[in-house]
């Protein structure tokens, strides 16, 4: 029977985990009970004053924290729970967090990196935003405490990455590297459901997103781009979309067909986005997917980390639009 819930496909394809000993399904449970968590707070952000006057309680004190540093350390809790976790890096800690386990022997075995609450300045204007997560196995010697080392390995080491968007509806889409799987909640019950099997970018992409504010500043391939993408032939001119929120960007291209773009700019010279936890998750789910992710001229996977909060260009999204923008840069930069 196949499986409808995200609680019953973990198990169902436990098998495809290297190591596949329960820890890896156990993590991906406890960031679906974060989501859930975080959802709730989210959902609700809108209310706060509403509620916060009305009865004052300490909800409302929680609900009053900036809802990323509450995500954060709900995800935080959360994955500390399970046993299964050696350390934390977070876009919201300066450095990561070592979890040396219940009794203290240091024996846990992934390492988790997440962006808590992704695009949160949106919340105030009730655009989507989202977690982003990525997990790795440890590589320094279990029993010992993890190292920075251990956060810093290559995206193409990563076991498994995926975000939850809060939108609409709220989804949870992740990999293992075997292929995108998408899970729609339905909040009534607390149940993820399987909505959005074996995800793949569409064979040709419509959409570039990216903020165009920041044109004078771009790169001239990256200008060359833009104007490619707006010329009118038969398949141009295409649809510019941007949210400003990396997982709603990234997922509408990833159903529909598209490509999102974060250059060097003169306010980030080594673009915005983060390579650990914001480009390495979303390139990994973007290859499983069948798409390409680069820096404009590296595979983002292959990229060797040297800092936890390092910046890097970014393009993401369908190979052939992809590979364009690489021929722009190869040509102009
Ligand atoms: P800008 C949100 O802050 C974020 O990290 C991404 O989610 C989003 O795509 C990007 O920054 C938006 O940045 O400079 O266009 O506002």
């Amino acid at each position: 029977m196949e499986p409808k819930t995200l609680g019953e496909f973990i198990i169902a394809k436990q098998h495809e985990f290297p190591y596949s000993t329960g820890e890896l399904s156990s993590l991906l449970n406890s960031i679906r009970l974060a989501a859930k968590i975080v959802n709730h707070y989210v959902n609700k952000a809108g209310l706060v004053d509403v509620i916060g006057a009305a009865d004052g309680t300490n909800i409302h004190d929680e609900q009053q924290q900036k809802l990323d540093v509450l995500a954060n350390e709900l995800f935080i809790k959360a994955l500390i729970n399970r046993e299964i976790v050696c350390g934390i890096a977070s876009e919201e800690e300066k450095d990561y967090i070592t979890i040396s386990g219940i009794n203290g022997d240091n024996m846990n075995k992934y390492v988790v990196l997440i962006d808590p609450l992704d695009g949160s300045s949106n919340i105030d204007v009730n655009v989507s935003v989202g977690t982003i997560f990525s997990i790795y196995r440890r590589i320094s010697p279990a029993g010992s405490p993890v190292t920075l080392e251990d956060f810093l390995q290559p995206g193409y080491k990563q076991v498994a990455a995926g975000y939850v968007i809060y939108g609409t509806s709220t989804m949870l889409v992740y990999t293992t590297g075997h292929g995108v799987n998408g899970f729609t909640l339905n909040p009534a019950i607390g149940v993820f459901y399987l909505s959005h099997p074996n995800m793949k970018f569409p064979p040709k992409g419509k959409i570039y997103s990216i903020n165009e504010g920041n044109y004078v500043h771009f790169p001239m391939g990256i200008k060359k781009y833009i104007k490619y993408c707006q010329e009118e032939t038969d398949d141009r001119p295409y649809t510019s979309r941007y949210i400003g929120s990396l997982v709603s960007d990234f997922h509408r291209n990833l159903i529909k067909g598209g490509v999102y773009l974060y250059p060097p700019t003169s306010k980030h010279p080594n673009g915005k986005l983060r390579l650990l936890y914001e480009c390495n998750p979303m390139a990994f789910l973007a290859e499983q997917a069948g798409g390409k992710a680069s820096d404009g001229t590296r595979r983002i996977l292959d990229i060797e980390p040297t800092e936890l909060h390092q910046r890097v260009p970014f393009y993401v999204g369908n190979t052939e639009m992809v590979d364009k923008i690489e021929d722009f840069i190869q040509i102009y930069d």
